[in-house]
């Protein structure tokens, strides 16, 4: 049986990390058994970062490297279906989804002062005094180093939004009227861009990203279908 860690649902969404969305999809698409193990230590996990999985006694870390993993041990093709094209667009979407997008949303959750209230307490709330009078502030300092060294904070807020409201553009523009992104049964891009969208458009908080991605119909349509599918147990969003 594969262990599954990741944090509890928060938010709204399935999880508050858009990879162990992905992650969670990627295994319920592949119908193999898995358990979840409640885990909200990314260092727990042998690349530092959650979702991290457990098969046979070893840990494996990083969403990407288990879809591969999955695909190799126990010949789970995710993207069967499609053509050496459709694999190249698949790629390039992860890519603009987790090496541009992703960033934007931590910068939205982390930064926003609005924000940070709300992460402040799902993820230190329960800490003793008096770590959660100093850690919040360091583990924030961190993040924004991340960003910072990714170069995404480096920009105006409104040119780095602006930017993510392409990326949703390009997403939307691809996606059109379809079910999913390539039209047929989900493939591997559909987990990661759930992971997203449901981490922007379910997730309660006010954010500049959710304003871009609600003005698409189709990526909300899109993300509330995937929801029921894959997640029929939470509730309907707010
Ligand atoms: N490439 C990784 C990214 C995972 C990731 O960035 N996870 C975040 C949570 S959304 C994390 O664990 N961050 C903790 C840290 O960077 O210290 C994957 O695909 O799994």
């Amino acid at each position: 049986m594969i262990k599954l860690f990741q944090p509890p649902p928060a938010f709204n969404a399935a999880n508050p990390s858009p990879f162990c969305i992905k992650l969670e999809v990627l295994l319920k698409m592949s119908g193999l058994p898995y358990e979840i193990i409640i885990e909200g230590d990314p260092r727990k996990g042998p690349t530092g970062k959650i979702p991290f999985v457990e098969i046979a006694g070893e840990r494996y870390g990083d969403s990407n490297f288990i879809q591969k993993k999955l695909q190799h041990d126990h010949g789970t093709d995710f993207d069967k279906e499609l053509s050496d094209k459709e694999k190249s667009i698949s790629l390039a979407f992860t890519r603009l989804i987790e090496e541009h997008l992703y960033w934007v949303l931590l910068y939205s959750r982390w930064m926003e002062d609005a924000n940070w209230p709300i992460i402040n307490r799902l993820f230190f709330g329960s800490m003793p005094i008096p770590l959660k009078w100093f850690l919040p502030n360091v583990i924030r300092k961190q993040v924004e180093k991340q960003l910072y060294g990714h170069g995404v904070s480096r920009l105006p807020k409104t040119v780095m939004y602006k930017m993510a409201a392409d990326d949703l553009a390009a997403i939307a523009g691809f996606l059109e009227n379809k079910e999913t992104m390539f039209g047929g049964e989900p493939t591997a891009l559909d987990a990661t861009l759930y992971g997203i969208l449901s981490s922007i458009i379910d997730a309660d908080f006010d954010t500049e990203l959710k304003r871009s991605a609600m003005a698409h119909q189709n990526l909300v349509a899109y993300t509330s279908n995937m929801r029921q599918r894959y997640f029929p147990e939470l509730p309907k969003p707010t």
